[in-house]
């Protein structure tokens, strides 16, 4: 079982995005963390049993709760200070109120009933930037893999939400087995970036959704099908986006491409009565529109594709998964490639890409400078 976990106003938007597919509940368990009530209230499918909201000095009140706002802190307005002091001073009920939203009650008693956390926020702003750690390092210490999804923020929102980040992934490094950056500076040429948060999230999501349904509800038995093509869990999840021998993440990037089999004439070539995909030229599609800017070779990568089940059955031996993964491992430094196939109902085929890297893309070295004038 998963948990997928929004905090803050950017954390819970793209928690909410991701929720938007219904399939999602039966992988994984939502919560939405806020300072505020009214960021909690615009949430279109995270109802209130998933919320948590967090007060100054009473605790981190649960979502049902009656006039939930009036316990609420009502926003930090980017200040980081205050909202990782509340955080600290009310750490042993936040840890409880988690517990007990990832436990289930079995008959021998509760147990902690999810392996995998992805761990969502903004780093720009007060409440998600100065709680997650803190929230990282309570599903580290259940035993919990933390996969931080981490949106830095663009050059242009100024010097308090650079500084902001870098503290704030500083801290989340220390927990995380995982760290998906993904910039704002990509949507930074819009003249109202917020206009596009809603696209942005909505892609973002969806690649996550991509993977996690793709290891589990989607997962194919692959000695059902001929040519025993490959498949990924979230061991490989872990391996392709960490380092083992420093214990460290990396920095990972995500990007995500997908077409309709109908309109794929670009990459549709007839072969022996059937069509073919052009999953290389899908692939190299996602590398174009990777989360964040990266200068750097990528050390390792994953790449699921999630097919219609014609292109795995013996007839028709669609996907050259060898060449597939010959590209992929040539991208990579370390000569490592977690590639998979999963079988999707629909008439798409998408590729989904985790591109991991020992380095911090260029956008976030930009906020490191950015940061540093702050302090000045
Ligand atoms: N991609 C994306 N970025 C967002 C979204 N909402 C806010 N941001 C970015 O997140 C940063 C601000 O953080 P918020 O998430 O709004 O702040 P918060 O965690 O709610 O903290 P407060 O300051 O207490 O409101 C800025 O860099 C925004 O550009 C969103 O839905 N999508
Ligand atoms: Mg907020």
């Amino acid at each position: 079982m998963y948990a997928f976990i929004g905090i803050g106003q950017g954390g819970c938007g793209l928690l909410d995005s991701a929720f938007y597919d219904k399939d999602l509940f039966k992988v994984a368990k939502p919560i939405a963390i806020n300072s505020t009530a009214k960021d909690l209230k615009n949430l279109k499918h995270i109802k209130q049993e998933y919320w948590l909201g967090m007060s100054k000095a009473q605790g981190f009140i649960d979502g049902t709760t009656k006039n939930l706002e009036s316990y609420l802190v009502g926003g930090y307005g980017q200040d980081r200070t205050k909202s990782k002091d509340d955080a600290e001073r009310q750490y042993s009920d936040l840890q409880e109120k988690i517990r007990y939203y990832l436990e289930t009650r079995t008959a021998k008693g509760k147990e902690m009933a999810v392996q995998f956390a992805f761990l969502m926020t903004s780093l720009g702003g007060g409440t998600g930037s100065g709680l997650s750690p803190a929230i990282a390092k309570i599903l580290k210490d259940f035993g919990i893999c933390v996969i931080a999804v981490l949106i830095t923020p663009a050059k242009s929102e100024g010097s308090l939400t650079a500084k902001n980040a870098v503290e704030a992934l500083n801290e989340i490094y220390n927990y995380a087995d995982s760290i998906i950056l993904v910039s704002n500076e990509k949507i930074s040429y819009a003249q109202n970036i917020e206009a596009l948060f809603s696209r942005y999230n909505d892609y973002i999501a969806r690649s996550l959704v991509d993977i996690c349904e793709g290891m589990t509800l989607e997962q194919i038995d692959p000695s059902k099908f001929e040519g025993n093509p490959p498949v990924i869990d979230m061991k490989d999840f872990i391996t392709a986006t960490s380092f083992l021998d420093t214990h460290k993440p990396g920095f990972s990037v995500i990007g995500r491409a997908s077409d309709n089999i109908k309109d794929m004439l670009h990459y549709i070539f007839p072969v022996g009565g059937y069509k073919e995909i052009d999953a290389i030229g899908l692939i190299q599609q996602t590398m174009l529109k990777l989360s964040a800017d990266i200068d750097d070779n990528a050390k390792k990568n994953l790449c699921l594709l999630r097919l219609p089940h014609q292109y795995l059955t013996s007839e028709s031996k669609m996907i050259n998964t060898e060449v597939v993964r010959n590209f992929l491992l040539e991208k990579t430094e370390l000569n490592e490639t977690h590639f998979g196939i999963s079988l999707t109902k629909r008439n798409l085929a998408t590729a989904t890409l985790i591109s991991c890297h020992s380095k911090k893309p260029r956008d976030f070295e930009m906020l490191e400078e950015s940061a540093e004038k702050y302090k000045g």
